[in-house]
């Protein structure tokens, strides 16, 4: 029996079923008994089947399941994703484009009797709390349990979501498929002007968790210019100060580039002592809107954390760990056998001697990785729910979000980029967001440790054309006035001659969120230099640290190397001109003119 009597959602999934020819049909309404149904069918599948998934041990790890998707299928695939608008300008220079015509037609066959044989299951969600005016409705259809467990994680799944809707067309309608899982045949198709996402033969995280990259960021950013808000590769944080005042932070960081970490971290023993406390709102992505105040406002419109698992330990990111400790689901991740317990790397010391890696087989752990191999795969991920956080913000579900005081932006850079620094105001900031470039690393298919552009850490996410993207910041800057956030860049990245990070990063982030918090409220000064506002060195605070961030480590993290930065504004100038302008790009004005000013004041 259908969930909803809105003919918009109904006339829709009809047509979904009559293109799809499921067996059968599920509404899933978020019920305790249907998910423990669904998932006492999912776990008994018989080992092999690509869809399996086990529970792992009920004491150590109540309420979580683990699966492993398939060997071609464990990360994003950019060159396999769309945005389909009606002409390829308002898809611009970032995005794969194809007309809306072409790729129904070419897609719509792929989708006809897919579901044969099996069930079909209808999921709406609401992106942010149920209640809160910023917040938007999707529906998800789906022949994946695995993608139904983890959207009622990531979401607040169920019923709720279409009282919320009522008789509205205003929904985000996903259909995915796995399909045959086929890497040749897997697309990742986003129609903004439709409200519709198709996904197909792709059975792994993002591709599939159509309410994540898929609406919260292509679609979200692509309605968020249109009605005059943010969707944002950003996560949210708040400090709040022994005073008890709290300030809360949205940064921008390119996938696997240290979100989660910074959202939830844990501050060093003397600002513990101190009084200081960091609480998450959010990990991944802020819808941001102004507020009634002339503010602007930030919700998190997931549920959960879809995070990278290896290199999350109890040292450097508790609070994760901690939250995947109960109803939780492991992907691709290594399975300890005689404890039915999780591994990767660097969780611990003692990787499992009965261990079985990622893709299946059963080894030694330590001399499997003797070998030189991992036993979890790089992009491996843990879904958890955000209430298990033990430093969850009490505003998580505030319905009218929390107001941001600041916003960083980041990526891993080796060199040039300092610790930290801030822009000279928002249109400065626009372009240090627009300048953003990064590593690569394993959350997308590709070579890893490349350097490239990755605007706002949205490279891969912005729903329409990027000229156009920055123009709406710049607008939404104006809007804002004085009552901006402040906008910062940082990198935890820099490293020495011999590769090794030269900051410690983590927890220790704490020091730099420390100079921007009084940086916002003007209580510490800065040198002014060609690229923006830097720390004098004796104003981040190192104590506990000194050894490891010697005077001459500190000049290297806040060096602004004359030589390196020409270049750097060099090669903007060629990515402004040829990797967006020649390409149908239209960068405005201003920040073109950023980039001549800051060209002049290296001169
Ligand atoms: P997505 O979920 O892909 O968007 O990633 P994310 O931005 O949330 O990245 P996450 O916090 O999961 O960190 C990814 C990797 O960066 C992990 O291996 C972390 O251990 C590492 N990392 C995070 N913060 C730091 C840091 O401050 N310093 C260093 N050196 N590494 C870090
Ligand atoms: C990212 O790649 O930025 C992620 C993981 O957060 S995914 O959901 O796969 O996009
Ligand atoms: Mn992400």
């Amino acid at each position: 029996m259908s969930l909803t009597t809105n003919p918009n959602v109904l006339k829709w999934v009809d047509e979904m079923i009559a293109l799809c020819k499921p067996d059968k049909v599920v509404w899933i309404d978020g019920s305790k008994e249907q998910l423990a149904e669904l998932t006492a069918q999912v776990t008994s599948l018989p080992d092999g089947d690509p869809n399996k998934m086990y529970h792992l041990n009920e004491e150590k790890l109540p309420g979580c399941l683990y699966h492993r998707t398939a060997v071609n299928d464990v990360a994003r695939v950019e060159d396999r994703t769309f945005i389909c608008t009606k002409t390829k300008e308002e898809a611009g220079p970032t995005n794969n484009w194809c007309d809306p015509k072409e790729m129904y037609a070419k897609l719509t066959p792929m989708y006809d009797g897919v579901m044969k044989g099996q069930t079909m299951y209808i999921i709406p969600y609401s992106m942010g709390p149920v209640a809160s005016p910023i917040s938007k409705v999707g529906v998800e259809i789906t022949d994946s349990i695995y993608v139904v467990l983890n959207m009622n994680i990531m979401t607040r799944m169920g019923k709720a979501a279409f009282d919320k809707l009522g008789d509205s067309n205003d929904f985000v309608r996903g259909l995915h498929s796995k399909a045959d899982v086929d890497p040749e045949k897997r697309y990742i198709v986003q129609f903004p002007e439709d409200n519709t996402i198709w996904s197909i033969n792709s059975a792994y995280g993002g591709n599939v968790i159509l309410s994540k990259k898929c609406f919260a960021l292509r679609i979200a950013s692509f309605q968020g210019k249109n009605e005059g808000w943010m969707a944002e590769h950003m996560l949210i944080l708040g400090v709040q100060k022994p005073d008890g005042d709290t300030k809360y932070i949205c940064a921008a960081f390119p996938s696997a580039c240290g979100k989660t970490n910074l959202a939830m971290l844990i501050p060093p023993e003397g600002y513990l002592k101190k009084g200081y406390k960091v609480f998450t709102v959010g990990d991944d992505i802020a819808w941001l809107k102004p507020g009634k105040d002339g503010r602007l406002y930030a919700i998190n419109p997931e549920n959960g954390f879809f995070g990278v698992a290896p290199g999350t330990n109890a040292k450097s990111n508790y609070n994760a760990l901690a939250s995947t400790m109960k109803n939780a689901i492991f992907t691709n991740v290594a399975l300890d056998n005689d404890t039915n317990t999780v591994w990767w790397e660097k969780l611990d010391k003692n990787p499992p001697v009965n261990a079985t890696e990622w893709k299946g087989s059963k080894v030694n752990g330590p001399e499997f990785i003797a070998e030189g191999n991992t036993l979890a795969h790089p992009n491996s991920r843990f879904t958890a729910p955000a209430e298990n956080c033990p430093c969850i913000s009490p505003e998580f579900n505030n319905p009218d979000g929390v107001p941001i005081s600041a916003i960083i932006f980041g990526g891993r850079r080796a060199s040039t980029t300092p610790l930290v620094y801030q822009s000279f105001d928002w249109t400065h900031g626009t372009y240090i967001g627009s300048a953003v470039s990064s590593e690569t690393t394993a959350a997308a298919t590709g070579a890893v440790g490349v350097l490239r552009h990755d605007p706002m850490a949205m490279k891969p996410f912005i729903g329409y054309n990027v000229g156009d993207y920055w123009a709406h910041w710049l607008e939404m800057g104006e809007k804002l006035g004085d009552k901006a956030p402040k906008i910062f860049n940082v990198n935890w990245f820099k490293q020495d001659e011999n590769g090794n990070f030269i900051w410690p990063g983590f927890g220790d982030n704490m020091r730099v969120l420390d100079w921007i918090i009084k940086r916002c409220e003007g209580t510490v000064d800065a040198d002014e230099t060609a690229i923006g506002y830097l720390p004098k060195k004796a104003d981040i605070n190192v104590e506990g640290i000194e050894d490891e961030v010697t005077p001459e480590i500190m000049d290297k993290l806040l060096a602004v190397d004359k030589e390196l930065w020409t270049k750097e504004i060099a090669e903007m100038r060629r990515y402004y001109n040829d990797d967006i302008k020649a390409k149908g790009g239209n960068i405005p004005q201003a920040l073109y003119a950023e980039l001549d000013r800051i060209e002049a004041r290296l001169k």
